[in-house]
């Protein structure tokens, strides 16, 4: 079968994928640009799930029959923020906010919270639509703590100040299996193998 990314985000793309090879799935992986490119989704719901099913859906209606849709909604909840900036991560900054916008916005606006108050959580919500329509939602977290200062320059978005509980390296200063063993992404990620694993839907053994 043959497994369609639904997402624009390059870097999300590059993690995602990743995890599908090492998992060594029989499945064919593309991006959305094989079938003409990610359609236009206005992300208006209030759940990360929701808005990762409409991106899995929108894709999944220009999918070959044995096309599997898989999104990813994700982002971080600041708990002295109540949990903001959440669903609305990719526009913290403003509408068209770059990656480097919305992270110096976090800087900023956590400058005066105390250490001891700078605890957060990336989410991670990945929404399947399978062949014959089936949905299936698999939601992964990861827990630590807002730096002041960015430190290291690998994976995106707010990883130079994201350090994991119980770790001495932001996920910025990790390799890319070494994010993956822990991450948000990581966690839906293994869920979702699981599922294919035991379904069978991806045709193998
Ligand atoms: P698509 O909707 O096309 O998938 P997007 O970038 O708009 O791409 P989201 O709406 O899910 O994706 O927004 C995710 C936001 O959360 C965005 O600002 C990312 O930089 C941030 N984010 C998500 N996962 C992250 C990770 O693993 N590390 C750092 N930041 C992350």
């Amino acid at each position: 079968m043959r497994l369609y990314l639904a997402t624009s985000n390059l870097h999300k793309i590059e993690e995602l994928a990743a995890m599908l090879a090492a998992a060594g799935l029989d499945v064919e992986v593309h991006t959305a640009e094989a079938v003409g490119g990610m359609p236009e989704v206005v992300e208006d719901q209030n759940t990360f799930s929701g808005n990762a099913l409409k991106k899995a859906r929108a894709l999944a209606a220009l999918l070959p029959e044995d096309g599997l849709a898989l999104a990813d909604d994700s982002g971080i909840c600041i708990e002295a923020f109540n949990g903001a900036p959440g669903v609305y991560s990719a526009r913290y900054a403003g509408e068209n906010a770059t990656d480097e916008e919305n992270l110096e916005k976090l800087i900023r606006e956590l400058g005066n919270v105390p250490n001891g108050k700078r605890g957060g959580s990336f989410e991670c919500h990945l929404a399947v639509v399978a062949p014959h329509g089936e949905e299936r939602l698999f939601i992964g977290e990861i827990f630590g703590t807002i730096l002041r200062e960015r430190r290291g320059e690998s994976g995106f978005g707010y990883d130079p100040v994201f350090l994991p509980l119980g770790k001495e390296r932001t996920t910025a200063e990790m390799t890319s299996e070494e994010k993956a063993a822990i991450s948000h992404r990581g966690n839906a990620m293994r869920q979702f193998l699981e599922w294919m694993r035991d379904t069978k839907i991806q045709g193998g053994a």
